[in-house]
């Protein structure tokens, strides 16, 4: 996405202001007891779901030993594994240090017993649009967790709430928000981004990219 006039001159008068200032002026220092502003809220779906606690249900299907039904305070229970990682969109931005806790993916799928034939995790948003998926050996590494909590806070609607998963070693379209279907399949369905021509192996590439000048 080509940068703005308006922000490539937030850009250089950033550059002329020098490296020690940048800190003062952008989300990338966030602290940690307060939620960082992401530059963009995404929703290809164009709204943003508004999810009651009391109403939110994650349903576990497909290649798995029993379809499963998880209420919020059921998957809270669970959401133990805290992790700060640095948030790459593809399009350029990224926010540092952030404090995520939720799902180990890895423990989530054992406890979901999948069959010899799944092979991949497939992740439905409750926008009813988005969708993406991981590989199983993709979604077990180490760091991929069903998000519930940023900054020690419950994730921002916007943000996904109640539930997003995170996948810090790929680009952020695959940390799919308002998850709430979680299906094991033997296919691999063809993702939101990967339709327009996005690899659907999202590992981030280490590189220029405009946010480093931040
Ligand atoms: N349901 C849903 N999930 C989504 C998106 C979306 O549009 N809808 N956008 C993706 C993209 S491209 C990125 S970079 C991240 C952005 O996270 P944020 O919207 O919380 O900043 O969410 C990802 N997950
Ligand atoms: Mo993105």
């Amino acid at each position: 996405m080509p940068l703005s006039r308006r922000s490539f001159l937030t850009h250089s008068t950033g550059l002329f202001l020098g490296a020690a200032s940048a800190s003062l002026w952008l989300p990338a220092a966030a602290r940690a007891d307060t939620i960082p502003v992401f530059p963009e809220y995404y929703t290809y779906a164009g709204f943003y779901p508004k999810i009651e606690a009391q109403d939110y249900r994650l349903n576990c299907d497909g290649l798995i030993a029993a379809p499963r039904v998880f209420t919020l305070e059921q998957l809270y229970g669970l959401s133990k594994h805290a992790e700060v990682e640095t948030f790459h969109c593809v399009t350029g931005w990224k926010v540092h240090h952030v404090a995520w806790r939720g799902i180990d993916l890895a423990s989530f799928l054992d406890n979901l017993r999948p069959t010899a034939a799944a092979r991949y995790v497939v992740f439905h948003s409750a926008d009813g649009v988005y969708v993406d998926s991981l590989t199983l050996e993709q979604a077990r590494a180490p760091g991929v967790i069903l998000a519930t909590h940023i900054a020690g806070q419950p994730l921002l609607r916007k943000g996904g709430y109640p539930l997003r998963l995170l996948v810090p070693q790929m680009y952020g379209y695959k940390s799919v928000k308002w998850v709430n279907r979680v299906s094991l399949s033997a296919v691999r369905p063809e993702g939101t981004w990967e339709r327009d021509g996005y690899a659907a192996n999202a590992y981030i590439r280490k590189g220029f990219s405009w946010s480093d000048l931040l």
